[in-house]
């Protein structure tokens, strides 16, 4: 009895970081549930619940199968009360009332809604929707003060709000590329976010670059950024500088995930390509949208801290989450998207690629294509 028991119990490791999530869910209708949860307590800033809901998503997503009974789970990490309630109501009746109320709530709604604007996060949207504010025609027709990203997040709304193939993140690789090895050559242009976790889609489309000699990358960001203006590529764009400081990075919140490189935040102009053009005809026009909004981030690190850009920046943000509090509290160091610190030895550990990066942090290497917890 008890062997039959143990054989049906699943078992994975506490931290996200040590598993292998792929792409392959075996419990899309248990952790969309509790991503629907994990989403309002985030957009309510209620941090600690959404991290919770997150961390039970992400078991769930390592499972091999899909769970049949509640017993199966039985000695599995992370799953507290309140998602395994969810996930008993689940197997039980097939849904959850709890995230039903949720999704059906004009609140979460409207924060949804609100935040789906490129350039309005969780404080914003609450203030809004206090004003009455609980849609884009409330939004247009009352006229709160907008910045100019917030207006060209409302002006490229729906192009925004679609999300970005692979295909089309690759042509936007091509016209980045081009500019950058005119502006520097030997520089290079590296595919993050998503789309490097082998992700089909994504809401943007990351890059990172570099160059192979320390300092080169100095000053390119905005001769970049002004080439790609001057070639028609950005609807929108802000670029900030690179604020860190070897000496003063001990990050002492290994929660947070700010980092200091040399950014860009777009909106580029993406030609489509003849046959999607007519397929996403624009109904207001009487000829359909030549192209179409994207979201493009550019972000520069010079090659040594290259590894841990590469790292922090390839997602999922759990998985980083979870790499930097495996750093913490399993290891005593401190890992950032620039550096690592061992607080032990009061040292930087350097590393050239991601792969000593998880052998400092004594972590089994998990591949990109497997860090989709
Ligand atoms: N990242 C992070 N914390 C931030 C910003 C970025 O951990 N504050 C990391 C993790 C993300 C990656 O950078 O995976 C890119 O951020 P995105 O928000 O673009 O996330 P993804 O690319 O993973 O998802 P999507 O497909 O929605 O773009
Ligand atoms: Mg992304």
């Amino acid at each position: 009895q008890q062997d039959n028991e143990s054989e049906d119990v699943f078992s994975v490791p506490n931290y996200a970081c040590q598993r292998r999530t792929t792409l392959q869910n075996h419990n899309t209708v248990l952790t969309e549930a509790l991503s629907i949860l994990a989403e309002n307590a985030e957009l309510n800033e209620e941090d600690g619940r959404g991290i919770a809901f997150r961390r039970a998503e992400a078991v769930l997503k390592a499972l091999p199968r899909a769970v049949r009974k509640l017993t199966e789970l039985k000695g599995l990490p992370c799953l507290g009360e309140h998602s395994l309630r969810i996930i008993k109501d689940i197997l039980e009746k097939g849904v959850s009332s709890e995230v039903e109320a949720t999704k059906q709530s004009e609140r979460y709604k409207a924060l949804k809604l609100l935040t789906g604007i490129f350039g309005v996060g969780a404080k914003t949207a609450d203030r809004w929707i206090t004003m009455g504010i609980y849609n884009l025609q409330q939004l247009q027709s009352s006229g709160p003060t907008l910045n100019q990203a917030q207006q060209a997040g409302l002006e490229h709304y729906e192009d925004l709000n679609q999300p970005v193939t692979r295909a089309e993140a690759d042509h936007i690789g091509e016209i980045v590329r081009r500019v950058v090895l005119c502006v520097l050559p030997g520089a290079q242009l590296t595919l993050i976010g998503g789309f490097r976790r082998g992700k089909p889609t994504g809401h943007d489309v990351d890059f990172l670059i570099t160059h192979p000699e320390e300092g080169r990358e100095v000053g390119l960001l905005p001769k970049v950024v002004s080439l790609l203006k001057s070639q028609g590529f950005l609807l929108y764009q802000k670029t900030t500088k690179n604020s860190y400081l070897e000496s003063e990075d001990r990050p002492t919140q290994p929660s947070s995930n700010m980092d200091r490189f040399e950014r860009c935040f777009s909106i580029f102009r993406l030609k489509s390509h003849q046959e999607s053009a007519e397929v996403r005809g624009n109904g207001s026009e009487s000829r359909p949208k030549s192209w179409r909004a994207v979201r493009v981030d550019l972000v520069v690190s010079p090659i040594s801290q290259f590894a841990f850009a590469l790292l922090g920046w390839t997602g999922s943000k759990l998985f980083e989450r979870e790499l930097r509090r495996w750093a913490g509290h399993e290891k005593a160091m401190s890992l950032s998207s620039h550096a690592l610190y061992d607080t032990k030895q009061n040292s930087y550990l350097r590393a050239a690629s991601e792969e000593e990066i998880f052998a400092h942090l004594d972590l089994e290497y998990i591949p990109p294509s497997e860090r989709n917890a």
